[in-house]
């Protein structure tokens, strides 16, 4: 049994967070993970209010265990999920792609626990002046949008940065990884990746086999040139874009190559138009099992690691 500061200030059994996954973290996947003693976590992407709403309802319906919603700040409906998640009296709401400062003191006021992704030491710093209660540190490892640090250089900077818990993420999909980033000082990790294959997971097979067949040269990032790096897997559509990015595209016709790239992959598994997110990881992703059984291995594996961590030592 792993207890940490995060399994104590959530209430949830294993230090174990799911990633908020844009049109792929929904109801039924963060219940399942949630019931299973992680924390479920509802992304709302891109997606509009009622979406999210239903979702979050849908959770509700499914788990009386704490689950989180995490909002993308890029997205043109962050003001009305950040009301949204008032309204409905979430647990906690994690924040991807931006800085939240602006809805810290509504969430506080409703008591919120409140949990930003940060890749950088500055936004770590100034996450815990706005009342952050605890750090996401994302490691460019990860799938969709990624900073420019790597896990093993960003989560010992971001601990030593502030004094609030620091959960993992990016390149972590077993207990090794998971073992590896507490003894960098985290508290706790997230997964996105490895839940890809859940049974709960409701992405086309064709999304599924990809990550289950992916090897360790995978992925690509794209789309630095508009200042939106995102890590998704190789394939026709990504390597088309790479060549729009580099062979002059204009920017305008550039994002429109973009636009529902993402739900495309996941609803119609089409890989000549998706953009099939996925963390470098996919390789060590094997097979397709229930959230709860991904959750005993990978728990088990870290703890199996962290006890043997002493094996070298005299
Ligand atoms: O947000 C993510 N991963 C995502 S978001 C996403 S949807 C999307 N679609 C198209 C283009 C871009 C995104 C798919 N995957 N991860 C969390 C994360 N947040 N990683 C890095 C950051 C981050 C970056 C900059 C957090 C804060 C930040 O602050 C910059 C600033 O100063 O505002």
């Amino acid at each position: 049994m792993i207890k940490t500061p995060i399994t104590e200030m959530l209430g949830i059994r294993y230090p174990l967070f799911q990633g908020g996954m844009a049109w792929i973290a929904d109801g039924n996947l963060a219940a399942a993970v949630s019931n299973a003693g992680g924390l479920g976590i509802i992304a709302a992407g891109n997606a509009p209010k009622e979406y999210v709403k239903g979702e979050i309802r849908k959770a509700k319906s499914l788990t009386d265990k704490p689950f989180g919603v995490n909002i993308m700040l890029m997205s043109p409906y962050a003001d009305e999920i950040a009301d949204l998640v008032v309204e409905e009296k979430v647990r906690v709401v994690t924040t991807g792609a931006g800085n939240p400062s602006k809805y810290m003191k509504a969430w506080k006021d409703a008591g919120i626990t409140v949990i930003p992704v940060v890749a950088s030491v500055a936004m770590a710093k100034l996450m815990k002046r706005v009342g952050a209660d605890a750090l996401i540190a994302e490691g460019g490892e990860s799938g969709g949008h990624v900073g420019e640090l790597t896990t093993i250089v960003l989560v010992p900077q971001i601990v030593d940065a502030t004094d609030l818990p620091v959960i993992a993420a990016g390149g972590i999909a077993d207990g090794r990884a998971a073992a590896a980033t507490f003894l960098l000082g985290a508290v706790g990790i997230q997964m996105g990746t490895r839940f890809l294959s859940a049974k709960e997971c409701s992405i086309s097979p064709v999304y599924k086999e990809k990550i289950i067949k992916a090897n360790d040269l995978c992925t690509m990032v794209t789309g630095k040139r508009l200042g939106h790096p995102v890590r998704s897997l190789r394939t026709n559509f990504a390597r088309r874009y790479q060549e729009a990015e580099y062979g002059g595209m204009p920017d305008e016709e550039l994002e429109q190559l973009g636009v529902g790239a993402l739900r495309k992959a996941v609803k119609d598994g089409d890989l000549e138009n998706g953009c099939f997110l996925s963390g470098q990881v996919a390789a060590l992703v094997k097979k397709e099992e229930s959230a709860e059984e991904i959750i005993l291995d990978v728990m088990q594996g870290c703890e199996e690691a962290l006890k043997g961590a002493l094996k070298w030592v005299e």
